[in-house]
Formats: C-alpha cells, structure tokens, sequence
C-alpha cells in the first residue's frame, strides 16, 4: 500500500476517533476498545523473517504494500529464497543429505488456522507453494516423500534438479571424512520463516528448508511441522523458527511462543522464554544454535537467539530493519 493511503487511512480513522461520542459507560468503553484495536490493525501492514533476507522481505512488503494477503505475501516472500540458488539451506541449491538427495520441508499457515506441509519432497523448486495446495486443494495437512512430490507434479509442478554443482561439491567433500560438525550461523542456518499482517489485519505465515545438511535420508525436521516451526493464531500473533529442529520440535516451540503471548507476554519475551525452555533441557550444550522471531496481533516484534550472530528482517511503512537478536549466550 501507498504511504498515501496509509496517512488516508489513518486520518480517517481519527476523525472516527474525535467523533466518537462522549464514553458513559463501560459497554461505550469497551466498544471504544474495539475501535481503536481496529484502527491498529487496518493501518500496520508489516512483515518478518528469520536471517537477513532483504530480497524475500522486499517481495512480502511489495504484496502488502499493494493491499494483497498475508497469505499471499509469506508464500511469495518465501519463494525468493526458494530460488535462490545461493541459499544453501532452502530449496534449489539446498545441501543434499548423506546419500546425495536434497530434499525439502515446507509448511504455510493462515488466519484462520489452515494450514498444509510437505516433507521430505524431492526435485521440486519451490515447496511452500506445494504445502499452499496441500492446504487449499486436500482435505489434509500433510503431505510427505513422493506423494508429495506426486501431487506436485498433478498441480503442475515441474520436476527439477535441485542440487547445485557447488552444493554437490561439498558434498562430496564431506563424504571424504563423514565427519559432519555444522558451523554455527552459517551452515544449515538459513531456513526462511516470515510472518505478515495485511491491511486486513490478518496473521499468516511460512516456513521452508532443505533441512540440516548430510542428515539421515528421511530425516524431518521443525520446520514444516505446524507448532514447532511455525505457528499462527490470528486472535493473538504467530512464530517461528530456525535453526537445529530436534530441539524446536522438543519443546514444540512456535506453538508455545504464542501461547506465552497469549499469556501477556511480549513477542520479546515470549521468544526469550521460547530459547529458556530449550536450553534447561540442554544444560551441557552450547554448540547449537536456535532463533525464534514472533509476532502479535498490534505488530510488534521480538526476536531470540542462542549464539550471538542470528538476526531477523523487518519490513513495514516505516522502512526496512535488520535487526540483531539479543542472546542467551
Ligand atoms: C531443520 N530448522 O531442518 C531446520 C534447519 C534450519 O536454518 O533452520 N536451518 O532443523
């Protein structure tokens, strides 16, 4: 949307706010509530993703700042880096597991709580847009290995090959030792996740990887699970993650940082308490790394990490952000 309209639209919905007759009782007052919460949701469209992907932000903002869905903005938000064959830890050019195949998990969730996923699909370019049929064309969730990719091809997917020579190079590399230590921020943490309001105010979000490099054929991991790595509830905000799944999925984490807000907390905190949770259960541990970002229904946001180093994007009216997450260590 036009900063035009934006300021349109806010002038507008003061006007309804200084013509608001004068509050006698605590049904006006809580009638007035509502407007205002209104008033915020219709004039805040943003988005946020895990990383700094500029480039996949951008696009989210471009669909919202043109009236379109948050649905719409986070699948295509997500796309870019689906493609983007630098991106060693989504979609084509992801690494491959053990046995040479790269294969993807995505998932995507709207307002009101639909939701699709696929899992371990392979030679498909763009996973989040199979995990959207999933949701909108199946009566089911989830959809995994070749009847995920069988499906894909039925919706008109083409079959491509998604390992890059230099993804392929590596591996190989890797095969000579099998001897597997990720380094923490840059191999296998590059997972997409984003989160949109629209002008509507409504919540959606998504979530896509090829997963920890060189694991175990059929390995799955947070990422395309509904509440652990991602998770939407329109009345309150929604989450998501990166970083070592087992451990998201432990604590069914992006299902339990919006519960956390739902209790008052801040999306701040709320992901504080989202790594908390995880490192109490790995008190000897300190090699792995985990970033939660979140978001509420008003738009603020709140990220958090384990390792220094991880950072999430922002992009609203009032520009685009990197932001550097505070960690726990
Ligand atoms: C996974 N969470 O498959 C993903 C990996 C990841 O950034 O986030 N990488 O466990």
């Amino acid at each position: 949307m036009q900063r035009r309209n934006f300021l349109k639209n806010s002038s507008a919905a003061a006007a309804g706010l200084i013509s608001t007759p004068l509050i006698t009782s605590c049904k006006d007052q809580a009638a007035a509530k509502i407007v205002e919460t209104e008033t915020t949701k219709t004039l805040h469209p943003i988005t946020i993703c895990t990383w700094n992907f500029e480039n996949a932000t951008a696009k989210a903002w471009e669909v919202l700042a043109a009236g379109g869905s948050s649905l719409d903005a986070v699948q295509q938000g997500a796309m870019v880096e689906e493609a983007d064959v630098n991106n060693q830890t989504v979609g084509v050019g992801g690494r491959p597991d053990r046995n040479g195949n790269v294969t993807l998990d995505a998932c995507i969730m709207d307002k009101d709580g639909n939701c699709g996923a696929v899992l371990c699909m392979q030679h498909i370019a763009s996973p989040v847009s199979v995990a959207r049929k999933v949701m909108e064309d199946t009566p089911h969730v989830m959809l995994a290995g070749r009847g995920a990719e069988q499906f894909a091809y039925e919706k008109g997917f083409k079959k491509v090959n998604l390992l890059t020579e230099q993804s392929k190079k590596e591996w190989l590399e890797w095969k000579k030792t099998s001897e597997y230590k990720p380094i923490i921020n840059i191999e296998n943490h590059d997972t997409i996740g984003i989160l949109a309001i629209d002008k509507n105010g409504a919540i959606s979000g998504a979530c896509t990887t090829s997963g920890m490099a060189y694991k175990y054929a059929g390995r799955v991991g947070d990422s395309p699970i509904i509440g652990a790595g991602l998770f939407v509830d329109n009345e309150i905000g929604a989450a998501t993650a990166t970083g070592v799944g087992e451990e998201v999925v432990r604590t069914v984490g992006s299902f339990l940082i919006v519960e956390l807000m739902r209790q008052g907390k801040s999306p701040q905190e709320a992901c504080e308490e989202g790594v908390k949770r995880i490192m109490a259960k790995n008190k000897d541990r300190t090699d792995f790394q985990i970033g939660f970002i979140a978001i509420n229904k008003k738009g603020e946001t709140g990220g958090y990490c384990i390792q220094p180093g991880f950072t999430y994007r922002t992009y609203s009216e009032d520009g685009h952000v990197n932001n550097p997450s505070k960690s726990f260590l």
